[in-house]
């Protein structure tokens, strides 16, 4: 029997308290919301896990101290984004013959620090902790069926294979069969990254696509995390293991996961905030976006599902039109890179990138669409990751520019979304604009032609550059409509 404390009473961590209790251990469960041990004392419920009685044998507690002094192992389970700070105030009371086990998910946005990393980082501010007594508990596990006792399987990750097997031996049941992983890294991102890819089989499943869309997400979302856990130096087994392809698939096929439901939510059309707020609780794979994507540059690894999900999150791009760009991708063989030629090709030029993904932002009429305009999106795209467009709106070219389009908006938007140097079109409604454009989607560089030469200089400001290129000279939209009209 093991003295256990479980610091966070979610869904996650209340089901783990059970089976463990369940199992004759000696089990407390924190929280830092008061409210919440309260409830479970009172009524010995959680409220999201309603066939689930609270075994009476285990201690509630709102003092974290109590928590931590002498117990033999720590779970945290908390929401990605507390770790650090839970991690903190943990540290506090830690001593060093203690194990923490980790079951968040997530990558931290700021520093790409997987959770094991936060906690090891916050941990060695208060005292020399080694990283190895920290363990990944991760894979195939939803609450809702662990919490009834239905058989299921999960991965105890540490580099350390004999602190693996401690955790490995308590939190073996009847019905958890625990395997261990010495690649914690990589189970860390794959139970990460699984949770966008479960954001995009749902998102498929709102937009009334079949099991066949489910597959191939699931297919191609594994290959996408393998390929960057690979060039971040892991092992490609992971991928393939309970926590990889075993946590994707339940993630992506079952109601039980947030992610799924979520996507679901925003591929029938709601926003992503009515989406979040209807699943009621945290969705791990919206969290964990812009971390997936600074990796995605940092590494020179292509996530296009990834990527996808990023536009319709954090851009609002349409989910048709996300899937419409995804089919649009040129062809390529299913594995384009043997496991080495990847690794080797990514570790090359692992230092050619800046940790940084670029983005830019030009703007303009586009119409008609001509290869003046391409050659100067080309270039646009050619100065970093990430090409946005300002396409001006029928309002603002009338109204403001005192011009007549021959193609609409939503023709010309959709000519420039075609085109692989453009990665999203946002409507140009006002020439004052592009100040607020440049904070909102994190500008590095303004693109214009040189026709414009010094009139945005003013968004230096904001630590934008501002770079005017050479039109084309030879071509524009009056020329071809004078030669057209000879
Ligand atoms: N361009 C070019 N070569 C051409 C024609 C256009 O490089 N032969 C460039 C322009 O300099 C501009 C972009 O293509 O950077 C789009 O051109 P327009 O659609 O003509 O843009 P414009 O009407 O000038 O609107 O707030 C800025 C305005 O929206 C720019």
């Amino acid at each position: 029997m093991s003295k256990i404390s479980i610091i966070g009473a979610g869904t996650w961590g209340i089901t783990l308290a059970n089976m463990l209790c369940s199992c004759h251990h000696d089990v407390m469960v924190w929280s830092a919301i008061p409210e919440e041990i309260d409830y479970i004392a009172a009524n010995h419920k959680h409220p999201k896990l309603k066939n689930t009685k609270i075994l009476e044998n285990i201690k509630l507690t709102k003092n974290l101290k109590e928590a931590i002094i002498d117990r033999e192992i720590i779970v945290l389970a908390v929401p990605s984004v507390f770790v650090r700070s839970t991690s903190a105030k943990v540290a506090q009371y830690l001593k060093q013959d203690q194990i923490i086990v980790d079951v968040a998910k997530g990558i931290e946005p700021d520093t790409l620090y997987t959770m094991s990393e936060i906690i090891f980082e916050e941990i060695n501010k208060v005292l020399p902790f080694e990283q190895e007594h920290i363990v990944a508990l991760s894979g195939p596990t939803h609450a809702e069926e662990v919490s009834v006792g239905l058989p299921s399987t999960i991965v105890s990750a540490s580099p350390d294979e004999s602190v693996a097997k401690i955790v490995q031996e308590v939190f073996t049941s009847p019905f958890m069969r625990v395997y261990t992983n010495n690649d914690i890294k990589g189970v860390e991102i794959c139970g990460a990254l699984k949770n966008i890819i479960a954001l995009a089989a749902g998102i498929a499943h709102g937009l009334g696509y079949g099991d066949n869309a489910t597959a191939a997400l699931v297919t191609r979302g594994i290959h996408e995390i393998s390929c960057l856990g690979v060039a971040m130096g892991c092992p490609i087994h992971t991928f393939y293991g309970l926590a990889g392809i075993g946590d994707l698939v339940v993630t992506c096929t079952s109601l039980h996961s947030r992610n799924n439901q979520c996507g679901i939510y925003i591929g029938q059309g709601y926003s992503v905030k009515d989406a979040i707020d209807k699943v009621g609780m945290v969705v791990e794979g919206i969290n964990a976006l812009d971390a997936a994507y600074v990796l995605s540059v940092k590494y020179n690894v292509e996530l296009p599902i990834i990527r996808a999900v990023y536009d319709v999150v954090k851009f609002g791009l349409e989910p048709k039109v996300a899937v419409i760009n995804l089919f649009n991708r040129k062809n390529k063989a299913e594995m384009p890179f043997s496991t080495l030629e990847l690794l080797h090709e990514n570790l090359e030029n692992k230092n050619t990138r800046s940790t940084k993904m670029k983005r830019v932002i030009t703007y303009g009429t586009f119409d008609l669409l001509h290869y003046g305009h391409i050659n100067l999106l080309r270039r646009a795209k050619s100065l970093g990751d990430y090409l946005i467009v300002a396409l001006s709106t029928d309002e603002f070219v009338t109204l403001q520019k005192k011009k007549v389009c021959y193609f609409n908006y939503a023709e010309r938007k959709s000519l420039l979304e075609a085109m692989r140097y453009v990665d999203l079109v946002i409507p140009e409604e006002s020439w004052e604009q592009k100040r607020e454009d440049c904070k909102q989607y994190h500008i590095d560089t303004f693109v214009m032609g040189d026709n414009w030469e010094g009139k945005f200089d003013y968004l230096e400001d904001e630590g934008v550059e501002v770079i005017y290129l050479p039109r084309t000279p030879e071509i524009s939209t009056t020329k071809i409509k004078d030669d057209l009209n000879k």
